[in-house]
């Protein structure tokens, strides 16, 4: 009986190790989810093309709001979606719009989508993303293109 006890004990104790192993890798992972989009301060896209201009989408909003480009010049746009696939609200996919260009593009949740076009006439135009949030009508999705 004695015996049986103090066998017990130690595999109890096994247990709880392998409990915390698990919380530990559980953290770990939600730890990398979160900071990923941080800590990737550079971005090269996969055809190793530099963009022209690198736009930032999350819930809270384009980051930056104002971009620019040169009428008849191919402008190569990158998109990062900062989201994950665990915001209710969309599913964490956002999209860019350009209605004036007849563009949409959709980036996955933790995407990153490059593209080029070539903007033919000069203006401003509004660039919105009509996935989340209320879409277009939202300000926070909205943001200016202008082709000078
Ligand atoms: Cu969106």
């Amino acid at each position: 009986m004695g015996k049986k006890k103090s066998i017990r004990k130690p595999q109890k104790r096994k247990g709880g190790w392998l409990g915390a192993a698990v919380v530990v890798a559980v953290l770990t992972v939600a730890i990398y989810l979160f900071a990923a989009p941080y800590l990737r301060t550079t971005s090269a896209s996969a055809s190793g093309q530099k963009p022209d201009v690198v736009l930032r989408i999350s819930m809270s909003g384009w980051e930056p709001a104002v971009i620019r480009a040169e009428r008849g010049k191919p402008v190569t746009i990158e998109i990062i979606n900062l989201d994950n696939q665990f915001h209710t609200d969309g599913g964490g996919w956002h999209n860019f719009v350009v209605e004036a260009f007849g563009i949409e593009k959709r980036v996955p949740p933790k995407g990153t989508l490059t593209f080029t076009f070539v903007p033919d006439k000069p203006g401003e135009y509004l660039f919105y993303c009509d996935i989340c949030c209320g879409g277009k009508d939202n300000p926070f999705m909205q943001g200016k293109l202008v082709v000078l």
